[in-house]
């Protein structure tokens, strides 16, 4: 974190956008997200909200979670649905009818992992492409959790899952999690960062500057989720600092396509002791080797990342 990291209550906006009373799990990562997220963009905001942890959470019929204007969508057309916001608010600008005098209107489309990487990312990368002045975050936590914890293309390798099952004969998830800052990143668009809730001064002044790009933005914050994980409703905050101090989810931004660390690891902590604060690792604790193997893919990724930044590409 380059500006942000004196840590004072009185730094933060006192507003809530998105207020207590939803119905998400003690420690729920994703809901810390929204209230920083909610914090960062203030009033003149407008949220689409795939289905998903999040929507289902916030909208028990009649009441509703945030104090801003609220769209539920499909997994599907979360991206198009922010993009018909956008345009249509142009069109009202450019016929001076309503918003004019508002300021800026930002427009945020929020989906889980499994709305973004899987079954959202056609009408996302659609909407990148055409360039609409968006912010897209998915928060992370790694599994399609609402539906009972079934894998994503996002979940970690080793994870043991509803549908990828940790036994004999297999050791939980067998592929590499899917990158998504990579994929937005190569949409060539204005601003892509990472973002965690352990590192709130960092979020927020990154989602300030997604809203300030002309053009889409895209955001992946990583949001540990107790009941998915299998670890305490506590441990929420301590894992997702764990998990950049690891190294397993760095924290980056990419500005017009130049990439930098916003929070660079000389030495990294023990992989292990990330793992085994979670109960969906625990059939690894007697394969070092397998966890070993897990490392070093971790550290080439941040290695990768860190090159990206020496060259400035
Ligand atoms: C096309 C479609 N398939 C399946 C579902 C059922 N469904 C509702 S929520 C959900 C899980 C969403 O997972 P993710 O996007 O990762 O968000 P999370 O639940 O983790 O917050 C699923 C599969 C659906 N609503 N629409
Ligand atoms: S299952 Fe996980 S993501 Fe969903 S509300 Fe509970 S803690 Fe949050």
């Amino acid at each position: 974190m380059s500006d942000y990291n004196v840590y004072a209550a009185r730094l933060l906006p006192r507003s809530e956008f998105f207020t207590p009373g939803h119905r998400a799990c003690q420690g729920c990562g994703p809901a810390i997200v929204l209230r920083q997220v909610a914090k960062a963009l203030g009033r003149n905001t407008i949220v689409v909200n795939a289905t998903g942890c999040m929507e289902i959470v916030v909208s028990p019929f009649p009441h509703s979670a945030w104090e801003i204007p609220w769209v539920h969508t499909l997994f599907e057309n979360t991206a198009a649905v922010a993009s018909g916001i956008e345009a249509g608010i142009k069109v009202l600008a450019r016929r001076k009818r309503h918003f004019t005098d508002s300021g800026k209107i930002n427009i945020i489309a929020i989906g889980g992992d499994g709305s973004t990487a899987d079954i959202g990312m056609g009408c996302l990368s659609g909407a990148l492409e055409r360039g609409h002045d968006f912010i897209y975050l998915c928060y992370d936590n790694e599994a399609y959790m609402n539906t009972g914890i079934q894998r994503s293309s996002a979940t970690p390798m080793g994870a043991s899952t509803t549908t990828s099952p940790a036994g004999k004969a297999s050791k939980g998830q067998f592929s590499r999690k899917k990158d998504l800052g990579y994929i937005a990143a190569a949409h060539h668009i204005p601003y892509v960062a990472t973002v965690t809730p352990a590192h709130p001064f960092d979020l927020i002044d990154k989602l300030r500057k997604a809203a300030a790009v002309e053009g889409p933005a895209f955001i992946h914050a990583f949001a540990p989720c107790p009941t998915g994980w299998r670890c305490g409703a506590d441990t929420t905050i301590k894992l997702a600092r764990m998990a950049v101090d690891t190294g397993v989810f760095p924290l980056y931004e990419v500005v017009d396509g130049k990439w930098s660390l916003t929070h660079e690891i000389e030495d990294f902590e023990p992989l292990d002791e990330y793992l085994f604060a979670q109960g969906r690792f625990r059939h690894l604790k007697n394969d070092a080797e397998f966890v070993k193997q897990l490392e070093c893919d971790v550290h080439q990724q941040y290695e990768e990342i860190r090159a990206r930044t020496k060259a400035g590409a």
